[in-house]
């Protein structure tokens, strides 16, 4: 593929001199900014992010501020998942769906204040969405996106850096709840979160300024760690089974056909609620499924068909060579008559049709 021609409609981020002084040898755009995808390799990445830890510039996941008097009624239109079992100090995977049941984003919320919530996004532009309904609804909040970038660190040895840069306290975040933690005066939003399962922070950088002395006191104190630059690893992710909207799921596809039914428990009347009853009572025609493809596989690029006797019964959204499992794991969405552990089919990929079975669960 040709680079993509770097301008400044493709922003860069705080930690933008960190990451190219890193070595970074491969970018996506997510959130019209620049995300790293890759260091050394995807299977050095992947392995290093196993045993150490790695510090990820993961600004891209931009956030949407919603604030006022109407922050949680807005909150509540927005978000299938209950809003008031919320605590104080939690964030929330949050499946957001339009009024056909169909995914924009699924975004993690986090609470600030009971009139204030940071939506922190995945690929799209949920800010017009909220914006929209605060508009139409002549809601009392201000919708923007601040300026904060989120920085993950993430591996097994994230406790141990992350106490010695903000304090033991940082040990104790429980999973998916965050403190505020004083970084050189500024006290950050420290989430126990990230997109890896090998377990990790999230702190959400408010300021520019604050990014680059972050960045360079993180791997200060890391050096004896092995700390390395690094992002979420397109290996990992799959083994992990965690869902990239755009690529495992997108529009036409709702919570409950991406396994994101449990998310959907919100008493009130929310966008797509009523269309998406019958799939809460029923369950979905067809589902988010891991696979195992045989021989050797392409990148992908784009959805591959799956087929069984020749019908087609669904499509691969992601798919890579997993070193430590030895496989090609794979994300797919599969008809509900196929989606059985053990059913074998057949992949259209742009190396031909090769064999893929259905898995019962994700490595990881
Ligand atoms: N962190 C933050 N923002 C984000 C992401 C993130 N925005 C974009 C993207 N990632 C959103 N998508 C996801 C997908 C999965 C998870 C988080 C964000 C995730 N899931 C856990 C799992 O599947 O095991 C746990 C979910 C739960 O139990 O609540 O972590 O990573 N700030």
């Amino acid at each position: 593929m040709a680079s993509i021609f770097p301008s400044r409609r493709i922003r860069r981020t705080p930690f933008s001199p960190g990451v190219e002084a890193a070595g970074v040898k491969g970018y996506t755009v997510y959130n019209h900014m620049l995300l790293a995808t890759v260091f050394d390799s995807l299977e050095y990445d992947c392995a290093h992010l196993k045993e150490h830890v790695q510090v990820w510039d993961v600004a891209c996941e931009r956030q949407v501020s919603i604030k006022g008097p109407d922050a949680l009624r807005l909150m509540k239109l927005i978000s299938p998942r209950d809003m008031d079992k919320m605590a104080d100090d939690q964030c929330y995977y949050v499946p957001t769906v339009d009024h056909k049941g169909g995914m924009l984003n699924d975004p993690v919320a986090v609470k600030l204040a009971a009139d204030h919530y940071w939506l922190s996004l995945a690929d799209g532009d949920l800010l017009q969405f909220a914006l929209g309904i605060a508009i139409a609804k002549g809601f009392d909040v201000e919708i923007t996106e601040p300026d904060v970038s989120p920085l993950a660190v993430q591996g097994p040895k994230a406790d141990e850096l992350m106490a010695r840069v903000f304090g033991e306290a940082v040990r104790d975040v429980r999973f998916f709840r965050y403190k505020r933690l004083d970084f050189q005066g500024a006290e950050l939003v420290v989430a126990r979160s990230g997109w890896s399962k090998q377990g990790g922070f999230e702190v959400y950088v408010e300021g520019a300024d604050l990014g680059m002395p972050l960045w360079n006191a993180l791997f200060a104190a890391g050096e004896d760690l092995n700390v390395r630059a690094g992002c979420p690893n397109a290996i990992e992710r799959v083994e992990s089974g965690l869902l990239s909207y755009g690529n495992d799921m997108t529009r036409d596809n709702t919570p409950y056909e991406c396994g994101l039914g449990k998310f959907c428990n919100s008493p009130e009347d929310y966008i797509g609620k009523a269309a998406l009853a019958e799939q809460a009572a029923n369950g979905p025609q067809r589902q988010i499924r891991p696979l195992v493809i045989g021989g050797e596989i392409p990148p992908c690029l784009d959805a591959w068909p799956l087929f069984a006797d020749g019908r087609r019964v669904g499509e691969v959204g992601s798919a890579i060579f997993s070193p430590e499992f030895q496989v090609n794991a794979a994300i797919g969405m599969v008809d509900r008559s196929h989606w059985a552990p053990g059913t074998a089919l057949e992949v259209e990929t742009p190396a031909g049709m090769l064999p893929a079975t259905v898995q019962e669960k994700f490595w990881r």
